[in-house]
């Protein structure tokens, strides 16, 4: 079918938390080094892939991020790749530490995923969280052109679309809320003051979005709760201005998946793995985080070599946990745990020429995690919590071969639309172990329906149709304000 564009005359500036990439000073140049993760990946795909984009914006993808570099480091450079010119936020170290250590991480991170319990308020972190997004108010301030499409990303960020309001109020802003939104239950733990900031902090912009109708009704609760407004068919009219409120699940660059399936560097590692291991193979790749599930996960396992003897020596549970936050002591206590339980589960059922668990502590490169995906048989994606978990769509994207079954958790927002996986809930160990027995004994002709039907889906919405999806609202709303104030 033939692709339509859209020329927009402004650039688009993405504002995240973080520089698509990390800046590392070489003698007397910079080099910079793409950083992985999902937000990265998705507006990667749209800068490399403007032939598949709907939406083409002026100059390339402006994007304004916190770097850890200091403003001496980076004076008078021109820091940009072939995708992105990149605008550095400099946040002070102890800034930094109440504002994402703090508020982001300790605060929102757990509250959204449902930890309460590991939710620390502190009045200090809430002023962080104020200063620091107010350093990235100025730095978009200081950059704005007339036309400019502005994007704001995520939970780190979330008072810095009325900041921009204020003071641009005919811009185009975006915000996309990439983690959970909780359930007002949840919300209202947080302190009176801070609710407000958060909710009239996001409605500074003309689209707020996020992965599920769940989250969105979850919000526009909160909404009608904490700052008193109702909504229309997800329009929420602040007299001023309008509001939409929608879901966008976010996806990946299908074709990219699975074309990778043929790259001979994936062709290589493939087949080591399927050589060097057992019969059968089951994956998992996720950042060290308690969101994922990870000790739940091999517990199930555990349950599984339990339950079945007979798959004793035919399968081998490939677990990759990508280093993260494991300076913290509470993340390193989790590590420890999946260490040690890991060492459990091998000495419990491991023979000489055997050893049910392969865990290791890195990051792949994307060669490695695809032959990955398309060598295992089983992929086992079991988040406690996730706002949606792109790994999934990687897994069955990739499989060009429609082979494999993909076990997956109610509670990642992907659920909702991979209804063909094996759905599974994280916490109950017999509930994972019957579904991996399932997986492994799955006949070809059911494996394939599955995946033909869970591609269709993804190939149909892949990451292009995600931000079209956005950007088209944005103007929708756009026409809707112009409306608005007419009258
Ligand atoms: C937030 C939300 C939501 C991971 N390990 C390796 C590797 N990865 C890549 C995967 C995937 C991405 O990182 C992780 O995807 P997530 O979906 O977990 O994304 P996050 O950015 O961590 O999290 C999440 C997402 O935002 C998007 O809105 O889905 O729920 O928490 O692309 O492939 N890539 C390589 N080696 C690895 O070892 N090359």
């Amino acid at each position: 079918m033939e692709q339509t564009h859209k020329k927009l005359e402004g650039r688009l500036i993405i504002v995240a938390y973080r520089l698509p990439f990390k800046i590392v000073q070489e003698n007397d140049h910079i080099q910079l080094i793409q950083n992985s993760g999902g937000l990265v990946s998705a507006v990667l795909s749209l800068a490399q892939s403007q032939q598949n984009a709907h939406f083409q914006f002026a100059d390339k993808i402006q994007w304004v991020g916190y770097t850890e570099n200091t403003p001496e480091e980076l004076e008078g450079q021109n820091i940009e790749n072939e995708n992105f010119r990149a605008h550095p936020v400099f946040i002070p170290s102890e800034l930094n530490e109440h504002y994402y250590e703090g508020f982001c991480n300790d605060l929102l991170w757990p509250l959204c995923h449902y930890f309460p319990s590991l939710a620390k308020f502190e009045d200090k972190y809430f002023d962080s969280y104020q200063a620091a997004n107010q350093l990235f108010f100025e730095k978009v301030r200081a950059i704005l052109q007339p036309n400019d499409v502005i994007w704001v990303q995520d939970y780190q960020l979330m008072i810095l679309p009325e900041l921009l309001r204020q003071e641009f109020p005919d811009h185009k802003i975006g915000f996309f809320f990439h983690i959970p939104f909780p359930s007002f239950e949840i919300f209202r733990l947080l302190p009176t003051r801070w609710r407000i900031a958060l909710i009239n902090g996001m409605l500074g912009a003309d689209v707020v979005g996020f992965h599920t109708n769940d989250y969105v009704e979850y919000f526009l609760k909160a909404v009608r709760m904490v700052v008193g407004h109702g909504n229309k068919l997800h329009y929420i009219n602040l007299s001023s201005r309008i509001v939409k409120v929608d879901a966008f699940p976010i996806s990946i660059d299908y074709q990219k998946f699975n074309q990778a399936f043929d790259d001979m560097e994936v062709v290589r590692y493939r087949s080591d793995a399927r050589h060097s291991l057992t019969e059968k193979i089951i994956f998992s790749v996720d950042r060290l985080d308690y969101s994922k599930g990870l000790l739940y996960r091999l517990h199930g396992f555990q349950r599984f070599l339990e339950n079945c003897p007979e798959w004793h020596g035919k399968v081998s549970f490939v677990m990759i946990v990508v280093p993260s936050r494991d300076q913290i002591e509470q993340y390193q206590q989790m590590k420890s745990d999946i260490d040690q339980t890991v060492g459990r589960i091998n000495a419990l059922f491991g023979k000489i020429n055997w050893q049910p668990i392969i865990y290791q502590y890195r990051s792949l490169s994307f060669e490695e995690l695809v032959g990955m995906y398309t060598a295992s048989d089983v992929a086992l994606i079991t988040p406690i919590r996730d706002g949606m978990n792109l790994v999934c769509k990687e897994y069955v994207a990739s499989r060009k071969d429609l082979r494999g079954v993909l076990i997956l958790s109610e509670m990642a927002g992907a659920a909702a639309e991979l209804g063909e996986a094996l759905i599974i809930n994280p916490t109950d160990s017999q509930d994972i172990a019957y579904a991996i027995k399932k997986g492994l004994e799955m006949p070809l002709d059911e494996q394939t329906k599955r995946m033909l039907a869970m591609q269709g889906r993804l190939k149909e919405y892949d990451v292009f149709a995600w931000t079209n999806d956005f950007f088209t609202q944005m103007i929708m709303i756009e026409q809707e304000q112009e409306k608005l104030r007419q009258y």
